[in-house]
């Protein structure tokens, strides 16, 4: 017997059979948030660009500003996609209002 489409996982037809089906969970892609270097944007603006926005103390923030401004690219955080989104949006406005050339983007992980 094929399983009506309208019962739930190991709900009754009232056939007296239980037709269970296997509901897999699967959990939600995360997102990895770069910073790019760049020649202009002052290293001081990068600090606080990581304290305000992605919650790192000073050590921390000056920490990574430097890995970016030595190695090109750092991930500054890894989040749930809307999330990520709402993080890129917010350093990229942010360095827009600031006229700085700082990028940020995003890749699933
Ligand atoms: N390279 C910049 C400078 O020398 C500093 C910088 C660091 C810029 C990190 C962007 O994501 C960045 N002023």
């Amino acid at each position: 017997m094929t399983t009506p489409i309208h019962l739930m996982a190991g709900e009754d037809d009232e056939s007296g059979v239980i037709l269970e089906t296997r509901t897999r969970t699967r959990r939600p892609p995360l997102y990895k948030v770069l910073l790019l270097n760049d020649d202009y944007t002052p290293m001081e603006f990068v600090v606080h660009v990581l304290e305000r926005f992605f919650g790192m103390s000073h050590a921390q923030a000056f920490e990574i500003m430097l890995t970016v401004h030595k190695k090109g690219v750092a991930v500054v955080g890894v989040f749930s996609h809307e999330i990520a989104e709402t993080k890129v949006a917010q350093v990229m406005d942010f360095a827009r209002r600031h006229q700085h050339p700082l990028q940020c983007t995003m890749e699933k992980e």
